[in-house]
This record gives structure tokens, sequence and C-alpha cells, in this order.
């Protein structure tokens, strides 16, 4: 519900606040709402429908307007002072009895740069890198190979240059609805111009839609098939020599490995038509210039990592990394995910990616800060959930909703209640603050400025537009406060942009950038503070890691986690356009509550006949984690065997069912392969 905010709002130009696409975005008088400015990104001004819901937050009468606190197992409202009296004495108890490491940081992907930098300081200052942020959740596993392998996690090239790519393998994602600038703008137009699509998705939607070739993959079976492309460019002698030759090590023990590998077999074992697949690696492999992007179908298994390792042999043994329309691009989450990693929102990496035990990385830390941050790795918040009650007693959630986005959520519930001591920082009074003993009411997006750093490694920036409602403050003023009150530490700083300015000191991607320099125009990282130009192209000449070669890598399958019985089907979870992650923000826009409906169970008809249930049916779906209740959609675009829901929403929480099997090196759940029955609610 929200009142019409035009009198508070007087139109700034800033980012918007939903993926990381980082679209120019201001508020439009006449519309009530947003509309784009001609930005970096959408150099148009071209926005999709949540750029055009977003300054819903402004008005909304469910927004956070007081501090509150637990009084006799409510929430109630209570001055500042008294909430952060609450917080000193809870979190200081705390530190004193266990030590700083009982308690835990979650940072937020959906804040600016600067609110990110501050919270990892408070967090290092009081003596722990118990902080992280939901890349953790997304692209963890996709940065973790990527770095082993080329030095990196990030897009390896810029959304301008992949225009020039002749082939597009999208795989595990879903632009056409998560990024629907990039997809418009600059993929379908390329597409339009002869650029062939490749998709590998277990769901035909608005993305498959523009391809040329669709790889139905089993959830969970991308390895088998990445593993078969490399062999068919290998056997097809479409792998680039002389590129291997310079930039590649081991084709030697990889040959060896695809010699034991059978692709129809292979193709069988990922549930994919194996001519099908042929004609996928051979288009990839004849390209002159072809351009991998990746998402969450990749990212987020318990053997995540291995599926990117899989993914990273293709462009190593083609050549398609280094120049323009090529490489392998993440596409990015939140629309700051990438910067809240940049800034050191991470357990075992400063600012920069700088390890935590880096001599040089902890020197330059210790001088700006006047504090040596510690040398241990923290927990990824994944694993300190499992660690609530045990080894974490407090935890403050800054711009997070885990209860209901965290996998396995009836445990993530019961790990919430152990809690000596939670803090949650949002907008909203969302399902996570339900278990807080303080709740702070923080600035939306609307009303803060500050820079966010998008998907293609673009430093952009925002400015407020509208008024804070009631006595809610600027995120970054309780963070500061915050780091006053549990260190001795000074945090005051003049303005926003000093924040930014000591960053960018500790930060060597950023060293250079500035706010003037950034203006309208965005600066990207890695940066170079002596010409003022950013880095767009990767691994150029070198790696990033400083060599001259990558390796190419063996990656086995590794079979899924749940293992399915008899009448069993596989619960695969992802997205739709109009709607946000946890819902928090999305579940409560009026712009957008007439196109996005309630979640549904999409489920192919075999499946259904086969149980007695039709379209608009209730259903349950269950497993040995939990239970929910949901209308099915019955729909043969997705494969047989596989069930789709979102976790867009508190019901069905779609995250009771989902498993907290973690992947080995990267932390990340096991969110797209769970088994589950359907049954009919009688
Ligand atoms: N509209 C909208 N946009 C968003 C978001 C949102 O909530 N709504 N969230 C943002 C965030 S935080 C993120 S991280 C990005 C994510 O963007 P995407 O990566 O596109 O997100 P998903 O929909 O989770 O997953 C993509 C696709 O993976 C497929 N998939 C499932 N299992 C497998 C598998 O085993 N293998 C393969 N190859 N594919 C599989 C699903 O069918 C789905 O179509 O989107 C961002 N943009
Ligand atoms: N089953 C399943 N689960 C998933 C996924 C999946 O594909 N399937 N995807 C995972 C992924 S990729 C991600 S990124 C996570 C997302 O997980 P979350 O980050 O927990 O989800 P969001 O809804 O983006 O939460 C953002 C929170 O920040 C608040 N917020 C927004 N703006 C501001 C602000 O300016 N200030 C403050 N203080 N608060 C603000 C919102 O109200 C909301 O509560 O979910 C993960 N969970
Ligand atoms: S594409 Fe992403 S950044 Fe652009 S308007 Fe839509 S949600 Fe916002
Ligand atoms: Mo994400």
């Amino acid at each position: 519900m929200r009142d019409t905010p035009s009198q508070d709002v007087d139109p700034q130009r800033s980012i918007c606040p939903f993926c990381g696409v980082g679209c120019g975005l201001e508020y439009d008088d006449a519309r009530g709402n947003g509309v784009g400015w001609k930005g970096p990104v959408n150099t148009k001004g071209e926005i999709c429908p949540k750029g055009a819901a977003a300054f819903d937050v402004v008005g909304d009468e469910e927004r956070l307007t007081q501090p509150l606190v637990r009084e006799n197992g409510r929430l109630v409202t209570a001055p500042w002072e008294e909430a952060f009296d609450r917080i000193e004495r809870a979190f200081g108890g705390i530190v004193e009895e266990y030590g700083p490491d009982a308690l835990y940081f979650f940072a937020s992907s959906a804040c600016t740069n600067e609110e990110n930098y501050v919270v990892q300081k408070v967090a290092r200052t009081l003596g722990t890198n118990n902080v992280d942020n939901c890349a953790r959740l997304c692209h963890s596993s996709t940065v973790a190979a990527m770095s082993s392998r080329f030095g990196l996690g990030a897009m390896t090239n810029t959304l301008e240059d992949v225009r020039e790519a002749d082939v597009f393998l999208v795989t595990g994602a879903n632009p056409a609805e998560q990024h629907p600038v990039i997809f418009r703008s600059y993929m379908l137009p390329a597409i339009r111009d002869g650029t062939t699509l490749i998709h590998v998705d277990p769901r035909a939607n608005s993305t498959t839609d523009a391809a040329d070739i669709h790889l139905p993959v089993k959830p969970g079976y991308d390895i088998p098939l990445l593993n078969a492309m490399a062999k068919v460019l290998l056997e097809a002698d479409l792998v680039d020599q002389a590129f291997l030759a310079e930039r590649v090590e081991g084709i030697t023990e990889f040959t060896a490995f695809l010699d034991e590998v059978d692709v129809t077999e292979n193709a069988e074992l990922a549930g994919v038509d194996p001519d099908d697949l042929r004609a996928a690696a051979r288009v990839y492999g004849e390209a002159d210039r072809a351009a991998a992007f990746t998402g969450m179908g990749m990212s987020q298994h318990h053997c995540g990592t291995s599926n990117v390792h899989a993914l990273l042999n293709l462009p190593l043994l083609t050549g398609n990394i280094g120049v323009s329309g090529t490489g392998v691009n993440p596409l990015r989450g939140q629309n700051n995910v990438q910067g809240a990693s940049d800034v050191g929102t991470l357990p075992s990496t400063l600012p920069g990616y700088q390890s935590v035990s880096d001599a040089d990385a902890r020197a330059r830390v210790a001088a700006e800060w006047g504090v040596e941050p510690p040398t241990v790795p923290g927990l990824t918040e994944s694993e300190a959930i499992h660690e609530f009650g045990d080894g974490i007693h407090g935890a403050f959630v800054f711009g997070e909703n885990p209860a209901v986005t965290e996998p396995n959520a009836n445990h993530v519930s019961d790990a919430l209640d152990e809690l000596e001591f939670l803090v949650v920082q949002d907008i909203f009074p969302t399902e996570t603050a339900e278990y807080a003993d303080v709740v702070l009411p923080g600035s939306s997006w609307a009303e803060k400025g500050g820079t966010v750093t998008n998907t293609d490694r673009q430093v952009l920036r925002m400015r407020p537009s509208a008024e804070l409602p009631g006595d809610a403050r600027q995120d970054l003023d309780l963070l500061c406060e915050l780091g006053e009150r549990l260190t001795d530490n000074a945090f005051t700083y003049p303005s926003t942009e000093a924040v930014f300015d000591e960053m960018t000191r500790v930060n060597p991607l950023y060293e250079g950038m500035s706010y003037d320099g950034i203006g309208d125009e965005g600066q990207r990282w890695p940066f170079s503070a002596a010409t003022g130009i950013g880095v767009d192209v990767l691994h150029s000449d070198r790696f990033f890691s400083g060599e001259r070669t990558a390796d190419l890598v063996a990656v086995d399958h590794v079979p899924p986690v749940d293992q399915l019985d008899a009448g069993d089907l596989v619960l695969t979870t992802g997205r739709v356009m109009q709607h946000f992650n946890s819902g928090a923000v999305t579940r409560r826009s009026d712009t957008l509550m007439g196109m996005r409906g309630e979640d549904r169970l999409q489920i192919h008809p075999g499946d259904a006949e086969r149980r007695a249930i039709s379209d608009g049916d209730r259903v349950t779906v269950a497993n040995e984690r939990g239970t929910v209740e949901v209308t099915a959609t019955l729909t043969p675009t997705i494969r047989e065997g596989t069930v789709f829901l979102t976790f867009h929403y508190d019901d069905p929480l779609s995250n009771r069912l989902t498993g907290d099997t973690l992947d080995p090196e990267a932390s990340i759940p096991e969110y797209k392969h769970s088994a589950v029955t359907v049954t009919p609610v009688e």
C-alpha cells in the first residue's frame, strides 16, 4: 500500500535497486514512479517492470519507521538510544564471554559499497572475519572456479563488447527474465543480426524463445554435458592450437581424460539429445567469437564449483578468452552483489579480494584503520547458520532475509531461535525480523546516496530523491553508530564520499576512483589511477593471476545429493520477471501486484497425469525436510521428471524443501536439485 509520494520526491539520477544490470533510474512525477535515464548500461533509458516499480518503497505503509525492541516476547517501538544500548549490552556481553568470533555479520548485496565497506570494517575492527554477503548464495562457486583458473571471478568481458559475439552459450541462466535489459538491449539485437543462441536449461523459458539450440539438461547434470561438448570440440578438431600452445596448460592430461568420455552416453546421462549436443558444440567451436554466460542453474549446486570448472574448459580449448565478444560472464544477481564482495564483505578476503592473511594488504588496512584485521578466515554465511547457538551467539543481519532465502528453511527457523541476540536492519518487517531482538529501520535506495558496482564491473552513483520516513535513519549512519558502540575506533565520516575515498585507498581494484570521476558515466575496475580508465576485457595478454597460461581441468560427474525414490520428482527453483528474491520488496509493490500473480508449481502434463493432477489443482510438494501447498500449472516447457517453484514467497516457502548440503569449496547451497513427492490435495 502506498501513498503517492510526489510531494516528497525530488528526482535525482540514481541506479535501480533490483538486479545487477545497473540501469540508470529516476523518479517521474507524471507516472509517480521510476523511469530510466540514459545511463552507462541502459543507454537509451530503457528499464524493465521492476525498475518502473522501484519507487513504490517510498511512502509504503509497511515501511519500518521506528526502532523496535523485544519486550515480553513482542516487538515494540523504542527510542534510538534504547535500541543501541541493548545492542551494545548484548553484543558486548557475547564478545566478553565467547570472543568476537561468536558474532556474525550478514552484509547486504542490496546496499551500497560504502555501507558494506563499513560493515566489514566494524566486524574486523571488533576482531572477527565473520562477515559475508549473499554472493555466497549466487555466484560464490563461479568465483571460486574462475579465481582458481584465471585469477579473478568477475565477468571477463563487458556488456558493450558481447554484441561482437557470433555465439552466445547461456547455461543455467534466464536473462530474458532476470537481466531483462541485458537480454533486450545487448543480446537480442545481436541475435537478430545473426548471433546463435545456445540455451542450456531444464525449462524452456523466455530466453529459450530466442534460442537456436535448446539443451534441456536434467538438473544437476551439467558436467557430463559440458565434458561431452569438450570431447566434440577435440574430435571435430575445433580447438585453437595456437591458443593452446601459448596460453593453456594440461592438454595432454585433458585429452587422456576425454578419451574415456563417450559423447552419446554423456548426453543421455544429462538427458539431452546427443545430436543437439553435438550441434551445440560445433556451433560454439566454429564461431570466430563465442561468449558464455552462466547463472544459478550452474552455480547453485553442491558441485557448483565443479560445474563451472567444466564450463571453463570450453573457452580455453577454443581460444575464446581475452578478446572482445568472448569470455565467461557470470550474470551477477542483486544491484550490488559485485560491489559488496569487491569491498570486502567476505570471510576470507579484505577489500579488493586480498587474502586476510596477505601481509601487504593487512598493512594497508591497518595503516588506514589503526587496527590489524584478524588473520583467520571467518565462516561463510551458509556455514554460520549451522553454528547458531553453538559457536555463534549473536548475529547482525543487514538487508538480507535469510528466513526465506537460505536453504532448509525449517532448520533456519530453529537456528534463528537458537541465537542469544539477533539484530535486523531492514526497511520492511521481514520474516527474519520476526526473530529479532532489535530491529533498526534503515533507508531505502530512493533515500540514499553512495555507489554500487554492476555485473560488468562498473561503479555507478546513486543519489537520494526522497526523505526518510518517520524516525528511520540512513543505513550508513546506523552502521557507523554500530561501529562506535562496539569498538574503540572512530566511525565518524564527514560524508558518504569520505567512506568511498577511504575504501579506494585499501582496495587496489578501485584505486584512483572518485565520485567526480564516476559522475553519470561510471568507472570500471580494475581501474588505472594513471590513465583514469578501467580495463574492459580481462585476461588478454596474461590472466589476472599474473600467469600467461591457465589450466585445463578434468572434472568428473558429481551425482546429486538427493537420491530419487520411485515416484519422486526433481524440484528446481528460480525466479520470474516481476518478482525479486525473498519478495520482501516486490510482494509489497502495488505496481507489480497485478503482474506477478501467485507462485505456481510448473509440472509436465505427463507427470501430472500420472498423479491425477489437473491444471489449477492444489498440490502438496513434500520431502523429508518439509512440505508446502501450492497451485499446479501444467506445462510441456519443463522437462518430464522435473518441477519448478520460485522462492519469492513466504507461503509457499519453497526453501522448506531445499537441502543444505554445501559445495565443499564455495559453501554455496544446493538450491537446484531436491527430491520431492507431488500429490493432489485431498
Ligand atoms: N526478475 C528477477 N530478476 C532477478 C532476480 C529476481 O529475483 N527476479 N534476482 C537476481 C539475483 S539475486 C540473481 S542471483 C540473478 C539470477 O539469475 P538466473 O541465474 O537467471 O536465475 P535462476 O532463475 O535462479 O536460474 C536460472 C535458470 O537455471 C535453470 N536451472 C535449474 N537447474 C538447472 C541445472 O541443473 N542446470 C542448468 N543448466 N540450468 C538449471 C532454471 O530453470 C532457470 O531458468 O537474477 C537477478 N535478477
Ligand atoms: N530456493 C532458492 N533460494 C534462493 C535462491 C534460489 O535460486 N532458489 N537464490 C539465492 C540467491 S542467488 C540470493 S542472492 C538470495 C537472496 O537472499 P536475500 O538477500 O535474503 O533476499 P532479498 O529479498 O534480496 O533480501 C534483501 C533484504 O534487504 C532489504 N532491503 C532492500 N533494500 C534495502 C536497503 O536499502 N536497506 C536495508 N537496510 N534493507 C534493504 C529487503 O527488504 C530484504 O529484506 O536468495 C537465495 N535463495
Ligand atoms: S534490468 Fe535490472 S537494473 Fe534494469 S530496470 Fe530491470 S531490475 Fe532494474
Ligand atoms: Mo543472487
